[in-house]
């Protein structure tokens, strides 16, 4: 068969102001499991390649593929939409199948408001997508097929979840090839993603990524990793690599183990992952600047315990400033990601916060909105206190507010979340530091964000 992924052409502030996106690391991996089973794949980067939607059609009707496989968040479900009724207007014998993180959460109604749509798929995508190749194939039943929905007839049906791939290095490596890797590039830098390992038990009120992959954390050997570090550096020529795990330190062991292999072989990498606060220590700091790393990026989130508990952090203030110092003592950057707008906010907590993210060193501060994603507890409590102002998908940017909340209306929530930036960002102190020296996608598309909120009017604090 010939299957053609895309990731739909759709509104990206990151690439409208820095000029660049990152690779669809999740297609990769599909198409690797495609070719490992024989077919054609071919991947479209409608974002890095500024497509259109007209484009993107004369793309399939050259290529004529007998499936189209589209990936999604939730703010660009609508764009993923119109790739499936292009690929069904110009035929209606092409399989349409969509995974990521918001079909998995609502694929019933997924369904229902794509007519064009045939599959779901529902969490970590290479099994149930091999499923959904043998049904196409092999004429293998669908209800066999496990993390799949799809419709039968005029009823949609919702298989149970499929089981998360325990050995993970059993999942072929991305297929770099097939991607226009050169122009994922910043400031004349190359720069790369890769996903050490996936999963993550924490249960964050907010967190969409932690449910796509599961609860049970799963890492690649340490040999594989340096593989894919190596085929990205040496082949690919990338010097920036951002390490996309929910949480690069939560397998400490593995990571002392890592960061010294990455050392040792002497892979002339930058490098930038995450941490939790309570998994972060000197040994680890020191050891991920020694192997390149430039950055680590800690989920900081709020400056008051109250709101910590609420989101069920499961960390606390002490932490996170002993952490950001340890990183900063390594002399490594730090990224500090805070969020205000919960329901239950006060106008001190949020000062609270904007003052915590100014007061504990961190390099550079992302604010956000508290966004209830589907699937998460944020959305399930926003449900059942009838807190969702919208169902306008494309406003679930974390940019835009979308919960009712008690003590704020949505413009003054802007307004706190543009001072948060104007705060954080125009201090005589802070400018003092050379932030230009800081190199990075991970830093780089910050300034979206930034640069939008502050355009909003300045409120005092
Ligand atoms: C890198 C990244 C980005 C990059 C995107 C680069 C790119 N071209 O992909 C950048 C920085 C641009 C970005 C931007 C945003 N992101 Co982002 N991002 C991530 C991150 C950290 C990694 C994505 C990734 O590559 N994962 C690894 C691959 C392997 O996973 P995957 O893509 O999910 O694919 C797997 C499955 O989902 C499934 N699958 C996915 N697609 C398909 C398609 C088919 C056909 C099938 C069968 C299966 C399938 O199978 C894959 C393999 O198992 C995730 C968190 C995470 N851990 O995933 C957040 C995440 C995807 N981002 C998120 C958000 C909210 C955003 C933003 C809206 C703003 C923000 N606050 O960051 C913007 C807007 C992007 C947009 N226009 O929609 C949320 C999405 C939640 C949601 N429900 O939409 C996530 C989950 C993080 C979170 N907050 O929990 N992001
Ligand atoms: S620690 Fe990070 S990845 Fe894990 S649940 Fe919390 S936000 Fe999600």
């Amino acid at each position: 068969m010939k299957i053609l992924f895309v990731s739909p052409p759709t509104d990206s502030a990151i690439k409208s102001v820095i000029g660049t996106t990152g690779p669809p690391l999740g297609l990769a991996y599909l198409a690797s499991v495609a070719r490992s089973k024989g077919h054609d794949a071919k991947i479209v980067d409608s974002l890095v390649e500024n497509l259109t939607f007209e484009e993107v059609r004369k793309i399939m009707e050259q290529y004529s593929p007998d499936m189209v496989a589209i990936t999604s968040t939730t703010s660009m479900i609508p764009d993923a939409y119109e790739v499936a009724k292009i690929a069904k207007n110009i035929s209606q014998d092409t399989a349409t199948i969509i995974g990521g993180p918001h079909v998995t959460f609502v694929p019933e109604q997924t369904l229902q408001e794509s007519q064009n749509i045939d599959y779901v798929v529902k969490g970590e995508g290479e099994n149930p997508f091999s499923g959904i190749l043998d049904i196409i194939e092999k004429k293998k039943d669908p209800k066999e097929i496990r993390g799949i929905a799809y419709r039968n007839g005029n009823r949609i049906l919702n298989n149970p979840p499929e089981v998360l791939i325990s050995d993970v290095d059993s999942i072929p490596e991305p297929s770099w090839d097939l991607l226009p890797m050169d122009k994922y590039e910043i400031d004349n830098t190359q720069f790369g993603t890769i996903m050490t390992s996936r999963g993550c038990p924490y249960n964050c009120i907010f967190c969409s990524s932690s449910l796509q992959f599961g609860k049970q954390w799963r890492g690649h050997s340490v040999e594989r990793v340096i593989d894919e570090l190596k085929t990205l550096r040496y082949k690919y020529n990338k010097r920036d690599i951002e390490f996309l795990d929910d949480t690069f330190t939560l397998n400490m062991k593995r990571a002392i183990e890592l960061t010294d292999r990455i050392y040792k072989e002497g892979i002339d990498i930058r490098w930038s992952a995450s941490a939790r606060v309570n998994l972060f220590n000197a040994d680890i700091a020191k050891n991920m600047k020694r192997a390149g790393a430039h950055t680590v990026y800690f989920g900081i989130e709020s400056g008051s315990q109250k709101i910590l508990d609420f989101i069920g952090k499961g960390t606390t203030l002490d932490l996170a400033k002993s952490s950001v110092r340890k990183a900063n003592d390594a002399g490594l950057y730090t990224l500090g990601s805070f969020i205000i707008g919960f329901p239950d906010d006060t106008i001190k907590d949020v000062k609270t916060t904007i003052k915590f993210s100014k007061s504990i060193g961190v390099t550079v501060a992302q604010f956000t909105i508290a966004t209830p994603y589907p699937g998460t507890r944020l959305w399930d409590y926003v449900m059942e206190n009838k807190l969702l102002l919208t169902m306008n998908w494309r406003k679930f940017t974390t940019l835009s507010p979308v919960i009712k909340l008690r003590n704020f209306t949505s413009d003054q929530i802007l307004k706190w979340l543009s001072w948060a930036y104007i705060s954080f960002y125009v201090r005589p102190l802070y400018l003092l530091k050379d932030v230009a020296k800081t190199h990075g996608f991970v830093f780089k598309r910050l300034i979206p964000y930034a640069k939008k909120a502050m355009n909003l009017d300045i409120m005092g604090e």
